[in-house]
C-alpha cells in the first residue's frame, strides 16, 4: 500500500527504531510511547484491520505473537509481565490502518483500559 505509514516503515522509506525483524514481521519502537517499553509488531504484508485477517494469515498472526514474546525476553520483561493490545477501528482507537500489536511494559498496568 503506497499511502500506508507502516508499509513505508517496512520498505525503509520512513525511518523507525527497529528492534526485531524476520522474513514476515518487524518490531519497532512506538513514536509516542505509553510505557517505558512500547514496541509495535507488524506484519510486512499489509492488512488493514483485524477484520481483514484471512484464514491464510493464521501463521502470520501467530508470528506476531512469537515476535512479541521474543522482544519481551530481549528487553527483560518476560518474568515481570507485559501487555499486548491490538486496536480495531475507530472506537478502539485504531489510528494506523495496518494491523499492529502493541507490546507495552516496564510499569504496572491498570485494568480496565481507558
Ligand atoms: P493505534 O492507535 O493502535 O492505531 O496505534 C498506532 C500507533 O502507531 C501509535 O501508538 C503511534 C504509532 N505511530 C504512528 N505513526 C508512527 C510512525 O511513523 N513511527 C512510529 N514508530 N510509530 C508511529
Amino acid at each position: 500500500m503506497t499511502d500506508c505509514i507502516f508499509c513505508k516503515i517496512v520498505s525503509g522509506d520512513i525511518p523507525a527504531e527497529k528492534i526485531f525483524e524476520n522474513d514476515h514481521v518487524i518490531g519497532f519502537r512506538d513514536l509516542n510511547p505509553q510505557a517505558p517499553t512500547h514496541v509495535l509488531v507488524i506484519p510486512k504484508k499489509h492488512i488493514s484491520t483485524i477484520n481483514d485477517i484471512k484464514d491464510e494469515d493464521k501463521a502470520l498472526v501467530g508470528e506476531m505473537f512469537l515476535a512479541a514474546q521474543q522482544i519481551a525476553a530481549d528487553v527483560g520483561l518476560s518474568g515481570r509481565g507485559y501487555r499486548t493490545v491490538m486496536n480495531c477501528n475507530e472506537e478502539a482507537g485504531q489510528t494506523v490502518f495496518h494491523i499492529h500489536l502493541h507490546l507495552l511494559g516496564g510499569r504496572a498496568m491498570t485494568w480496565p483500559p481507558g
